[in-house]
Protein backbone atom coordinates (compact mmCIF):
# COMPACT_ATOMS: atom_id res chain seq x y z
CA UNK A 1 0.00 0.00 0.00
CA UNK A 2 1.74 3.41 -0.96
CA UNK A 3 2.20 5.48 2.28
CA UNK A 4 -0.50 8.32 2.52
CA UNK A 5 1.53 12.03 2.63
CA UNK A 6 0.02 13.36 5.75
CA UNK A 7 1.59 16.50 5.73
CA UNK A 8 0.97 17.33 1.96
CA UNK A 9 -3.62 16.64 3.23
CA UNK A 10 -3.07 18.70 6.05
CA UNK A 11 -1.61 21.17 3.71
CA UNK A 12 -4.88 20.87 1.11
CA UNK A 13 -7.26 20.79 3.96
CA UNK A 14 -5.41 24.35 5.33
CA UNK A 15 -5.17 26.01 2.18
CA UNK A 16 -9.20 25.17 1.13
CA UNK A 17 -10.34 26.11 4.34
CA UNK A 18 -8.33 28.95 5.05
CA UNK A 19 -8.94 31.04 1.52
CA UNK A 20 -12.89 30.37 1.73
CA UNK A 21 -12.65 31.40 5.93
CA UNK A 22 -10.52 33.91 4.81
CA UNK A 23 -12.84 35.34 2.26
CA UNK A 24 -16.18 34.98 4.46
CA UNK A 25 -14.02 36.47 7.44
CA UNK A 26 -12.89 40.03 5.07
CA UNK A 27 -15.85 40.30 3.14
CA UNK A 28 -18.94 39.32 5.67
CA UNK A 29 -17.70 39.52 9.17
CA UNK A 30 -15.30 42.21 9.36
CA UNK A 31 -17.06 45.05 7.91
CA UNK A 32 -20.28 44.80 9.82
CA UNK A 33 -18.14 45.20 13.21
CA UNK A 34 -17.77 47.53 15.40
CA UNK A 35 -17.43 50.62 15.89
CA UNK A 36 -18.73 51.02 12.53
CA UNK A 37 -18.04 53.79 9.46
CA UNK A 38 -19.31 56.71 11.25
CA UNK A 39 -15.96 58.44 11.74
CA UNK A 40 -12.50 58.21 9.71
CA UNK A 41 -10.91 57.17 13.06
CA UNK A 42 -14.15 54.53 13.28
CA UNK A 43 -13.40 53.42 9.95
CA UNK A 44 -9.61 52.86 10.15
CA UNK A 45 -10.59 50.95 13.56
CA UNK A 46 -13.42 48.46 10.84
CA UNK A 47 -10.13 48.05 8.67
CA UNK A 48 -7.28 47.03 11.39
CA UNK A 49 -9.44 44.89 12.78
CA UNK A 50 -10.46 43.39 8.95
CA UNK A 51 -6.70 43.19 8.48
CA UNK A 52 -5.94 41.56 11.61
CA UNK A 53 -8.48 39.07 11.57
CA UNK A 54 -7.83 38.41 7.83
CA UNK A 55 -4.36 37.29 9.09
CA UNK A 56 -5.73 35.20 11.91
CA UNK A 57 -8.00 33.32 10.33
CA UNK A 58 -5.44 31.32 8.60
CA UNK A 59 -3.43 31.05 11.62
CA UNK A 60 -6.40 30.04 13.31
CA UNK A 61 -7.41 27.38 11.22
CA UNK A 62 -4.23 25.71 10.92
CA UNK A 63 -4.65 25.36 14.86
CA UNK A 64 -8.24 23.72 13.98
CA UNK A 65 -7.52 21.53 10.73
CA UNK A 66 -4.25 20.05 12.35
CA UNK A 67 -6.83 19.60 15.49
CA UNK A 68 -9.30 17.44 13.88
CA UNK A 69 -7.35 15.37 11.43
CA UNK A 70 -4.96 14.19 14.10
CA UNK A 71 -7.99 13.29 15.65
CA UNK A 72 -9.54 12.02 13.06
CA UNK A 73 -6.44 10.14 11.47
CA UNK A 74 -4.14 9.46 14.12
CA UNK A 75 -6.48 8.15 16.87
CA UNK A 76 -5.49 4.77 18.41
CA UNK A 77 -7.69 2.05 17.53
CA UNK A 78 -6.01 -0.65 19.62
CA UNK A 79 -7.08 0.05 23.45
CA UNK A 80 -4.08 -2.19 24.01
CA UNK A 81 -1.54 0.26 22.74
CA UNK A 82 -1.59 3.24 24.10
CA UNK A 83 1.57 5.07 24.04
CA UNK A 84 3.10 7.67 22.43
CA UNK A 85 4.17 8.30 19.24
CA UNK A 86 7.96 8.38 17.91
CA UNK A 87 9.21 12.38 18.92
CA UNK A 88 9.98 14.32 15.74
CA UNK A 89 12.93 15.71 16.16
CA UNK A 90 15.45 17.68 13.93
CA UNK A 91 13.28 18.10 11.38
CA UNK A 92 15.29 21.41 10.48
CA UNK A 93 13.29 22.42 7.40
CA UNK A 94 9.70 23.07 9.61
CA UNK A 95 11.85 24.25 12.54
CA UNK A 96 13.09 26.99 9.97
CA UNK A 97 9.80 27.76 7.87
CA UNK A 98 8.04 27.90 11.91
CA UNK A 99 10.74 30.47 12.46
CA UNK A 100 10.36 32.51 9.08
CA UNK A 101 6.78 32.77 9.15
CA UNK A 102 5.67 33.37 13.00
CA UNK A 103 8.69 36.13 12.96
CA UNK A 104 6.99 37.53 9.60
CA UNK A 105 3.87 37.87 11.48
CA UNK A 106 4.78 39.53 14.34
CA UNK A 107 7.01 42.12 12.83
CA UNK A 108 4.15 42.97 10.14
CA UNK A 109 1.78 43.22 13.16
CA UNK A 110 3.55 45.39 14.94
CA UNK A 111 4.96 47.49 12.02
CA UNK A 112 1.42 47.67 10.78
CA UNK A 113 0.16 48.68 14.26
CA UNK A 114 2.83 51.47 14.93
CA UNK A 115 1.68 53.23 11.40
CA UNK A 116 -1.53 52.53 11.75
CA UNK A 117 -2.04 54.35 15.63
CA UNK A 118 0.14 57.43 13.96
CA UNK A 119 -2.68 57.63 11.06
CA UNK A 120 -5.30 60.23 12.32
CA UNK A 121 -4.42 59.90 15.83
CA UNK A 122 -6.78 56.40 15.73
CA UNK A 123 -9.21 57.99 17.96
CA UNK A 124 -7.28 57.40 21.25
CA UNK A 125 -6.17 59.69 23.98
CA UNK A 126 -2.33 61.06 23.49
CA UNK A 127 -1.62 63.55 26.64
CA UNK A 128 -0.99 66.97 26.32
CA UNK A 129 1.42 67.03 23.84
CA UNK A 130 -0.21 64.65 20.93
CA UNK A 131 2.49 63.63 18.36
CA UNK A 132 0.04 61.64 15.87
CA UNK A 133 -2.64 64.80 15.07
CA UNK A 134 -4.64 64.68 11.52
CA UNK A 135 -3.20 66.48 8.81
CA UNK A 136 -5.57 69.24 8.93
CA UNK A 137 -5.70 69.50 13.01
CA UNK A 138 -4.54 73.02 13.11
CA UNK A 139 -7.84 74.05 11.61
CA UNK A 140 -9.85 71.24 14.67
CA UNK A 141 -13.08 72.19 16.54
CA UNK A 142 -11.52 72.55 20.24
CA UNK A 143 -13.89 71.13 22.47
CA UNK A 144 -13.24 70.33 26.13
CA UNK A 145 -14.79 67.09 27.74
CA UNK A 146 -15.24 67.24 31.51
CA UNK A 147 -16.15 64.58 33.43
CA UNK A 148 -16.61 64.32 37.29
CA UNK A 149 -19.03 62.08 39.64
CA UNK A 150 -21.02 61.01 37.21
CA UNK A 151 -21.73 63.22 34.19
CA UNK A 152 -19.62 64.00 31.83
CA UNK A 153 -19.71 67.99 30.40
CA UNK A 154 -18.24 69.72 27.49
CA UNK A 155 -16.30 72.99 27.56
CA UNK A 156 -16.31 75.23 24.32
CA UNK A 157 -13.14 77.66 24.33
CA UNK A 158 -14.03 78.90 20.79
CA UNK A 159 -17.62 79.77 21.77
CA UNK A 160 -17.09 81.92 25.02
CA UNK A 161 -15.97 79.19 27.37
CA UNK A 162 -19.49 77.74 27.58
CA UNK A 163 -19.72 74.66 28.73
CA UNK A 164 -22.43 72.45 27.95
CA UNK A 165 -24.37 69.35 29.54
CA UNK A 166 -24.93 67.64 25.96
CA UNK A 167 -22.68 67.06 23.02
CA UNK A 168 -23.61 68.06 19.46
CA UNK A 169 -20.66 67.96 17.25
CA UNK A 170 -20.58 69.35 13.21
CA UNK A 171 -20.14 67.07 10.52
CA UNK A 172 -17.26 66.68 8.50
CA UNK A 173 -14.73 68.44 10.57
CA UNK A 174 -11.84 67.39 12.73
CA UNK A 175 -12.47 67.49 16.55
CA UNK A 176 -9.74 68.01 18.85
CA UNK A 177 -10.97 66.76 22.28
CA UNK A 178 -9.24 68.13 25.34
CA UNK A 179 -10.42 65.16 28.38
CA UNK A 180 -9.74 66.10 31.93
CA UNK A 181 -11.73 65.54 35.07
CA UNK A 182 -12.91 67.72 38.28
CA UNK A 183 -12.89 64.56 40.57
CA UNK A 184 -11.65 60.64 40.11
CA UNK A 185 -10.28 58.87 37.24
CA UNK A 186 -13.07 58.46 33.90
CA UNK A 187 -12.58 57.82 30.78
CA UNK A 188 -14.11 59.04 27.74
CA UNK A 189 -15.34 56.49 25.75
CA UNK A 190 -17.32 58.06 22.64
CA UNK A 191 -18.07 54.58 20.99
CA UNK A 192 -19.49 55.51 17.12
CA UNK A 193 -16.85 58.14 17.29
CA UNK A 194 -14.07 55.39 17.61
CA UNK A 195 -12.59 57.59 20.54
CA UNK A 196 -11.84 56.64 23.61
CA UNK A 197 -9.95 58.86 26.35
CA UNK A 198 -9.18 58.45 30.38
CA UNK A 199 -10.40 61.70 31.73
CA UNK A 200 -7.88 62.26 34.84
CA UNK A 201 -7.66 65.07 36.98
CA UNK A 202 -4.90 68.06 36.53
CA UNK A 203 -4.09 65.88 32.82
CA UNK A 204 -4.97 67.65 29.67
CA UNK A 205 -5.85 64.33 27.39
CA UNK A 206 -6.08 64.89 23.78
CA UNK A 207 -7.87 63.29 21.27
CA UNK A 208 -8.83 63.55 17.86
CA UNK A 209 -11.95 62.67 15.30
CA UNK A 210 -13.11 63.57 11.89
CA UNK A 211 -16.62 63.20 11.98
CA UNK A 212 -18.38 62.78 8.41
CA UNK A 213 -22.00 62.24 7.94
CA UNK A 214 -24.48 62.97 10.78
CA UNK A 215 -24.51 60.12 12.98
CA UNK A 216 -25.99 59.64 16.91
CA UNK A 217 -23.26 58.46 19.12
CA UNK A 218 -23.26 56.73 22.75
CA UNK A 219 -20.72 57.86 24.98
CA UNK A 220 -19.96 55.83 28.32
CA UNK A 221 -17.47 56.11 31.15
CA UNK A 222 -15.35 53.67 30.72
CA UNK A 223 -13.25 53.64 33.88
CA UNK A 224 -14.96 52.43 37.20
CA UNK A 225 -15.36 56.02 38.91
CA UNK A 226 -18.00 55.10 41.65
CA UNK A 227 -21.21 53.60 42.60
CA UNK A 228 -22.91 55.61 39.75
CA UNK A 229 -20.61 55.36 37.47
CA UNK A 230 -23.00 52.71 35.47
CA UNK A 231 -25.23 55.54 35.10
CA UNK A 232 -22.48 57.92 33.39
CA UNK A 233 -23.98 57.11 30.14
CA UNK A 234 -25.73 60.17 27.51
CA UNK A 235 -26.35 60.36 23.47
CA UNK A 236 -24.47 62.73 21.51
CA UNK A 237 -25.11 63.88 17.90
CA UNK A 238 -23.12 64.93 14.38
CA UNK A 239 -25.52 67.55 12.86
CA UNK A 240 -25.14 69.26 10.06
CA UNK A 241 -22.63 72.28 10.27
CA UNK A 242 -25.68 74.47 10.22
CA UNK A 243 -27.46 73.14 12.90
CA UNK A 244 -24.52 72.75 15.17
CA UNK A 245 -23.32 76.76 14.89
CA UNK A 246 -27.63 77.37 15.94
CA UNK A 247 -27.21 74.97 18.90
CA UNK A 248 -24.09 75.90 20.11
CA UNK A 249 -24.74 80.19 19.91
CA UNK A 250 -28.58 79.15 21.60
CA UNK A 251 -26.29 77.45 24.32
CA UNK A 252 -24.10 80.38 24.33
CA UNK A 253 -27.20 82.49 24.97
CA UNK A 254 -29.12 79.96 27.17
CA UNK A 255 -25.69 79.42 29.49
CA UNK A 256 -24.51 83.13 30.13
CA UNK A 257 -25.79 83.53 33.55
CA UNK A 258 -23.51 80.28 34.86
CA UNK A 259 -20.58 80.91 32.23
CA UNK A 260 -19.92 83.85 34.46
CA UNK A 261 -19.42 82.13 37.66
CA UNK A 262 -17.44 79.41 35.91
CA UNK A 263 -13.73 79.55 36.53
CA UNK A 264 -11.54 80.72 33.53
CA UNK A 265 -11.31 78.18 30.91
CA UNK A 266 -8.02 75.98 31.70
CA UNK A 267 -6.66 72.94 30.11
CA UNK A 268 -6.84 71.09 33.22
CA UNK A 269 -8.51 71.78 36.66
CA UNK A 270 -7.53 70.45 40.04
CA UNK A 271 -10.28 68.89 42.47
CA UNK A 272 -11.50 71.71 44.76
CA UNK A 273 -10.56 70.65 48.36
CA UNK A 274 -13.66 72.78 49.76
CA UNK A 275 -16.07 70.78 47.76
CA UNK A 276 -15.18 68.00 49.07
CA UNK A 277 -17.77 65.81 51.00
CA UNK A 278 -19.19 68.97 50.81
CU1 LIG B 1 -16.82 57.94 35.40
Amino acid sequence: MREVNHFRRVLLWWGVTSVIGTLLVVLLLAPVLPPGNGTVEAHGQVVDNTVLLGISTPVALGVIVYFIYALVVFREREPAARLDGPPLRGHAQIQMWWLIVTTGLVLFLAAYGSVRLLADGAGGGQGPNPIAAPANSSNALQVQVIAQQWKFTYRWPRYGGVETPTLELPANRTIEFHVTSLDVIHSFWAFQLGVKADANPGFDNVAYVTTKAPLTFNIHCAELCGVYHGYMFETGHVVAQSQFSSWIAQQEKQYAPATKSLPPYAKQYYPDPQRRGG
